[in-house]
């Protein structure tokens, strides 16, 4: 059985879990802090970075999010989410570096530092102008999704593909820390709210990270 390293908060592991579970691959979550540095942890990625995709009977390790997603996509038929023409399969692509670069430095990886690390590793007070900023940033995203959901029923085209995991994975984080207004945004609160009830979802959805609490709004279908 694979053995996911990663904690509750890390937008690329929760893109890895939507994407292991859409496809029925089964997996135990272990937890790792990758701000700890453990030896063990290391050894397995010298980046360091979560998360880390380990099956101790073949001993085969996998990191890093995009490539692992790969691995899984080349290795397991079914519900191929980097699937359709190679047209098709680029526009994926793109999207999945436009939320898994720009969404996190912009968005989620400011709010993970002013609300998460800041509280838990650094012991400092957010510092509000960064997190102004990170929800400006969060409305020029959430605006463009509006603009590819007015003319695709899914971000990247007719299905749902790896593009959909990795935008809801990174917002899922940023509504976690209140850094989502979805005001103004009904098309990408619609597709969200149908991704939302999803089966591959839900655990996320339940899951806490340590003292850290999300918006009353955070795990409601409706909300
Ligand atoms: N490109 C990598 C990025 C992974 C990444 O940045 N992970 C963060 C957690 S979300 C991390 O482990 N950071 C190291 C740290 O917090 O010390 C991927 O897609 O897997």
């Amino acid at each position: 059985m694979w053995q996911l390293y990663q904690f509750p908060l890390c937008p690329f592991s929760r893109k890895l879990r939507l994407l292991m579970s859409e496809k029925g691959i089964g997996y135990e979550l272990w937890r790792e802090n990758p701000w700890e540095g453990r030896d063990e942890f290391l050894t397995m990625n010298p980046a360091g970075r979560t998360p880390v995709l380990h099956d101790p009977d073949k001993g085969l390790t996998l990191c890093d999010s995009r490539a692992i997603c790969e691995y899984l996509e080349e290795t397991v038929d079914k519900n191929a989410m980097i699937g359709g023409t190679a047209a098709n399969r680029a526009e994926i692509r793109r999207l999945v570096a436009l939320f898994d670069e720009n969404f996190y430095d912009d968005v989620t990886a400011p709010m993970l530092l002013e609300r998460m690390k800041k509280r838990l590793i650094l012991r400092q007070a957010p510092d509000a102008k960064a997190l102004r900023q990170a929800m400006k940033l969060a409305h020029e995203h959430l605006y463009y999704i509006d603009y590819l959901i007015d003319r695709r029923p899914w971000l990247a085209g007719a299905t749902m593909s790896l593009a959909d995991l990795a935008a809801a994975a990174q917002i899922s984080v940023a509504d976690y820390l209140g850094g989502i207004d979805w005001s103004g945004h009904e098309q990408s609160r619609g597709w969200y709210s149908v991704f939302k009830s999803r089966p591959s979802f839900r655990p996320l959805l339940s899951e806490r990270m340590d003292v850290i609490q999300p918006p009353s709004h955070y795990a409601d279908v409706d909300g």
